[in-house]
């Protein structure tokens, strides 16, 4: 048994007014909660320092660099790092990262128990679009603030066993499990800014939203056997409902935990890595039943080709 507790903590909404310290602080409560639990990990959202910005279009994006950190530990979550160390507690969490080189990107880190960075993610699947829509009804800018990430989907040696991570609409897409699923992940773990509605399609409101969000998480943890740990941040953000749905699968693809509400709250597990086992040496025994001679396409086409017809 490889036992990992973890924390999955979920953020309720952050204002736009609201200052990275005040984030941080209430960070710590839940960091301080999770550490009384016995958590070894915690986790917490995608952009987890900020309110989530990209939905707010700027004309000079320049305007947004104050959304981004420069430096990880910077001034205003070094407190959350030396917090962490002293309790032997890592943790992992989303900011927005803008690199020595002037590049953007939609970022997550993983530290070890001692406050250290042992991995990096920047988000590879980057949803929404370049310019103002006047045709949605909310705006989601990812794609003009952000780079899509440089670093691939890696799974790092951390807690005894190999965790991965993954960014919000990275969920949603079979390849970023299954990437990791190839170098052997026992536990992914992400989080997620998901607004309740669809602001193309209005019949599309909090159910359905939910329904994708458990179907894609379930099935990329079954098909790759391992745990995955989704961490919402919820609630009214600046007039926006973002849906809460923070959960943690086991390997066969089950919700074992998931948290009510949307505010700021600690979701605690027991995963066993161990139990990550029997799916990776049965059903879903890579060496022995993938055919990779058939998969071609997924590395070398983007969009859809059809068939052509037949005569
Ligand atoms: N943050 C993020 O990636 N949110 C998306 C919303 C998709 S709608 C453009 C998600 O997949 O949850």
């Amino acid at each position: 048994m490889r036992n990992v507790r973890v924390g999955a903590a979920q953020l309720g909404p952050i204002q736009r007014a609201e200052s990275r310290a005040s984030v941080v602080k209430r960070m710590l409560a839940l960091l301080e909660e999770a550490a009384r639990r016995g958590c070894t990990l915690v986790v917490y959202p995608e952009l987890a320092l900020t309110t989530f910005f990209p939905r707010w279009h700027v004309e000079e994006r320049a305007e947004f660099d104050v959304w981004f950190e420069t430096a990880m530990p910077g001034p205003e979550t070094a407190a959350l790092f030396q917090r962490a160390a002293a309790l032997g507690v890592a943790i992992s969490f989303g900011y927005a990262e803008k690199t020595p080189a002037g590049e953007h990107f939609n970022t997550s880190i993983l530290t070890d128990r001692k406050g250290a960075i042992i991995g990096k993610y920047r988000k590879i699947h980057l949803p929404g679009h370049v310019e103002f829509d006047p045709a949605r009804t909310h705006q989601h800018l990812e794609k003009r603030y952000f780079l899509p990430g440089d670093l691939g989907f890696p799974v790092f040696h951390a807690q005894d066993g190999l965790i991965g991570m993954c960014i919000c609409n990275d969920r949603r897409w079979p390849e970023t499990y299954r990437v990791m699923g190839l170098q052997g992940v026992e536990m992914v773990i992400l989080g997620f800014n998901t607004p309740s509605v669809n602001s193309q399609k209005a019949a599309e409101g909090l159910e359905e939203r939910m329904f994708h969000h458990r179907l894609s998480l379930q099935a990329g943890a079954y098909q790759n056997a391992t745990w995955v740990v989704a961490v919402a941040k919820a609630g009214v953000e600046d007039g926006h409902h973002l849906m809460g749905g923070t959960l943690i699968c086991d390997p066969e693809g089950h919700i074992v935990a998931e948290l009510p509400g949307e505010d700021d709250g600690l979701l605690v597990h027991d995963c066993d890595l161990d139990a990550t086992r029997f799916g990776k040496e049965t059903i879903f025994d890579f060496k022995r039943h993938r055919r990779i001679e058939h998969y071609g396409r997924i590395t070398a086409q983007v969009g859809v080709e059809t068939p052509p017809q037949s005569a």
